[in-house]
């Protein structure tokens, strides 16, 4: 426990409003844990899974009214409506705690208070940041053990000091009409009532290292990101650190535990997973960008997960994991769901609660969003760099999203703000992970448009800042996209372990090996650039991939034009001017 004054006060404070029976702090030792997850079983709220097959694994079935982030609910509160900028919702601090402290009053009566203590980063790195996270559930204390670090030492590594981030989760009555998930930025602050999904409730994840730490970032010259990192091991050279940020679900945990396809394997190159969905970047003191996950565990996406689209993600979860909203198996009490390998079982549960059978069934088993949390220590491919307190140098950084036409396979942004332009112009087809609709194009610029802490305007001026600060040392940044399909709606790249062949071209570009020709995109390879051996794409299609689309990409800009309106004074002046640029070599094109 901890004597740090500002921590007492603090929980004091919450618990005269959210009126515990008890409180009970997390050590992070496994005996507590253990005596939690007995408990979870006893009550109901986990399902231990074949202590054989999946030991230590247990299964979670949420509300169904809450199955995932509560995008339009979640707020940035700060003075201004300004500094939270037009793409997040904004209220009004005073507004905010009023309402949301309202809904928390006593909601914890005759329920137990959990104090957890933990770090984001190691607590040994100057990278790591602090936070305590009240609430409620028991799943929720389980799942933060996983992706967070816990425990004892952090109160020893917090000492007296007041830096610290404030979360309170309460569980309320999962009534969706009343959930909401606010920030305070200024205060340190995350408030989340009425949900038990982890994207809502996960507080140390989206809510502090994404939206109060880009916050921070802004402040301190850093950034926080949605961001894969990965390490490559060619033949013969030193690891290189690749960071990407993807909107959710376009693959971000598939690429950050690629494995290489046989003909790259035999030439001894391999992958190393650093991280799947969060960087810190800090300049280090050799002038180049740092970067460090801030998480300890996986949260991925289920539905899609198999030995062929990712058997590290696989193996990963064969142990120490909770799942979520997946499907029971009850002739061995074991998980599935769709895509995984095998036929559906006949006699299951699915995420709803109900008889399944998978020969027969005309819903799905498992939500499209059903997750898996599992501790990084599991993934066969984690980088041994993982638990560096300095993190791993980054070489190249990756944009993308999922677009059947306009974006070619890959380009190379000319320079830094180049880059930034690119990063800012990103969008995607919407997926499951959050709610809405599916299927629909969305502007996700840097694959943060749902968790930058402020206003998005001053996010690309923070960027083209890091630029300047990083000068002749900042990685190139290069655009992706692996979701190109033909004329009958199929993917032309085969992806997963393949887009190690378009990483190996990225590579080079950063290591000056090969030539590039000038497009109106940006630098691009030709269709003898990319090794497509082992691969049965063809060179036709390489040509298809790389192609640019004159009249698309006219329509693409004149939207960003009207995208980038929103941000007014706002919009750094290297990114319309890089708009411009664009639209004057698109109208060029033959
Ligand atoms: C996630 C997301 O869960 O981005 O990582 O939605
Ligand atoms: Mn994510």
């Amino acid at each position: 426990m901890t004597k740090n004054k500002s921590v007492i006060k603090w929980i004091e404070e919450m618990k005269k409003i959210v009126n515990p029976k008890n409180v009970v702090w997390i050590d992070g030792s496994e005996a507590q844990l253990e005596q939690l997850r007995k408990e979870a079983c006893e009550s109901g709220e986990l399902i231990k899974l074949n202590e054989e097959k999946l030991p230590n694994c247990y299964l979670r079935r949420t509300n169904p009214n809450d199955v995932a982030r509560a995008e339009n609910r979640t707020y940035i509160c700060t003075p201004t409506k300004e500094e939270a900028g037009p793409t997040n919702n904004w209220w009004d601090p005073e507004f905010a705690y009023d309402k949301v402290l309202g809904i928390a009053k006593n909601s914890y009566e005759n329920k137990t208070m959990y104090v957890i203590p933990y770090s984001m980063g190691m607590t040994e790195s100057k990278f790591s940041k602090i936070g305590v996270e009240l609430t409620d559930s028991i799943y929720t204390v389980l799942n933060m053990a996983i992706m967070t670090r816990v425990g004892q030492k952090i109160w020893d590594s917090l000492g007296d000091s007041n830096n610290w981030v404030r979360g309170l989760h309460c569980s309320c009555d999962l009534d969706e009409d009343n959930r909401y998930v606010c920030h305070f930025p200024q205060d340190n602050t995350i408030i989340s009532v009425n949900s038990c999904y982890g994207g809502n409730v996960l507080l140390g994840k989206k809510c502090f290292a994404l939206r109060i730490a880009s916050y921070m970032g802004e402040r301190e010259n850093w950034m926080a990101e949605h961001m894969l990192i990965l390490g490559v091991k060619r033949p013969n050279e030193e690891t290189k650190y690749i960071c990407a940020a993807f909107p959710s679900a376009c693959g971000k945990t598939n690429l950050a535990m690629l494995i290489p396809p046989e003909y790259y394997k035999k030439k001894g190159y391999k992958v190393w997973c650093v991280g799947d969905d969060i960087a810190w970047l800090r300049i280090g003191k050799d002038g180049r960008l740092w970067a460090v996950n801030p998480e300890n565990g996986f949260f991925g996406v289920a539905p899609g997960t198999s030995k062929k689209s990712n058997p590290n993600a696989l193996a990963t979860v064969q142990k120490n994991t909770i799942f979520t909203n997946v499907v029971q198996n009850l002739d061995d009490n074991t998980v599935w769901w769709e895509g995984l390998d095998g036929d559906a079982p006949e006699n299951a549960i699915d995420w709803l609660g109900n008889k399944w059978n998978g020969k027969t069934a005309e819903t799905k088993g498992a939500h499209p969003n059903s997750r898996f949390t599992a501790p990084s220590t599991n993934c066969p491919c984690l980088s041994p760099e993982f638990n560096n307190p300095e993190g791993v140098p980054i070489s190249a950084i990756i944009f993308g999203g999922r677009r059947a036409h306009t974006t070619p396979l890959v380009y190379e942004s000319f320079d830094w703000a180049h880059g930034v332009f690119c990063g800012s112009a990103v969008s995607s087809e919407s997926t499951a992970a959050s709610t809405g609709k599916v299927g629909v194009l969305s502007h996700n610029p840097m694959a943060m448009k749902p968790f930058c802490g402020y206003n998005m305007g001053k996010y690309f001026a923070h960027w083209i800042k890091m630029g300047n600060l990083l000068g002749e040392k900042a990685p190139k940044i290069f655009n992706v996209n692996w979701f190109r399909t033909n004329g009958e709606g199929k993917f032309i790249w085969p992806g997963f372990g393949d887009n190690l062949r378009v990483l190996d071209w990225i590579l080079d570009r950063c290591e000056n090996k090969k030539e590039a020709h000038k497009t109106a995109l940006g630098f691009m390879p030709t269709e003898d650039d990319i090794n497509l051996e082992g691969t049965k794409v063809s060179k036709e299609e390489l040509t298809n991939l790389l192609s640019i689309d004159k009249d698309l990409w006219e329509k693409e800009t004149a939207d960003l034009e009207s995208y980038y309106e929103q941000f007014g004074k706002d919009l750094p002046v290297e990114i319309s001017e890089n708009l411009k640029y664009l639209k004057l070599r698109i109208k060029e094109m033959l």
